[in-house]
């Protein structure tokens, strides 16, 4: 996968890309690679965002400095882009992520992630160069620098490649394997600790028991989360 991310502050990338299934991941062919909206600035000293119409607190980004690093980047105008590859906006008011857009985004050969600045971005962007608009839960961050890393963080651990084992990525919360279901808990040694015993069943090597447990709890925990 081609994963580009357009953001005012790529240095708070530099992490991300040092995470071990980030390095994997590229490491199988994937590229991650950071686009500073100022780079490409069509506007003097620097400038990315101003204050919104109507009124109101912060700053918002611009649609043509947005418009210029897209142009920049991929030489095509940005409408026709996202009829060509994902374009997903970061904003709290998108679409909420969740596994399954994961997977669906995880099939993409490439994605283009936009940031936005502290009040987000000119509507325009959004309605005419994104081909998405995603959240990642119902509260609001500052920028969309680490919203964009969670949803990186999740695609790029579905490469092949990318985890330690083929099957971490198989039955885990929220997945098909697991019918959506948060995950089973996990127990490793000791086998007891100050009185808490692993459940038996994890230490009878009855394997169909164990997952029929397995079962059982994620069913639990997926009835206490609604
Ligand atoms: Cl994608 N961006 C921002 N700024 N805040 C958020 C978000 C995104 N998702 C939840 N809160």
């Amino acid at each position: 996968m081609q994963l580009d991310v357009f953001t005012l502050f790529p240095d708070a990338f530099a992490w991300f890309r040092d995470q071990r299934h980030v390095a994997n991941a590229l490491a199988g062919g994937s590229t991650f690679e950071t686009v500073d909206y100022r780079a490409t600035t069509p506007l003097s000293g620097g400038q990315v965002d101003d204050t919104p119409f109507g009124g109101g607190a912060g700053m918002v980004l611009r649609v043509d400095v947005v418009e210029a690093a897209l142009r920049a980047r991929y030489g095509i105008d940005p409408v026709e882009l996202r009829a060509r590859r994902r374009v997903v906006a970061l904003t709290p008011a998108g679409r909420l992520l969740d596994d399954a857009l994961v997977d669906e985004l995880a099939a993409e050969p490439a994605l283009t992630l936009l940031c936005g600045r502290y009040e987000g971005f000119d509507e325009r962007i959004v309605e005419h160069f994104a081909s998405d608009a995603v959240s990642i839960g119902r509260y609001v961050l500052a920028g969309g620098e680490l919203a964009a890393m969670v949803l990186a963080d999740a695609v790029l651990r579905k490469l092949p490649g990318a985890l330690g084992h083929a099957e971490s990525a198989q039955e885990e919360s929220f997945s098909a394997a697991l019918e959506r279901m948060p995950e089973y808990p996990h127990y490793t040694r000791p086998a007891e600790w100050r009185g808490w015993a692993v459940p038996d069943v994890l230490l009878s090597g009855h394997h169909a028991r164990v997952r029929e447990w397995r079962l059982e709890q994620s069913r639990r925990r997926a009835a206490a989360q609604d």
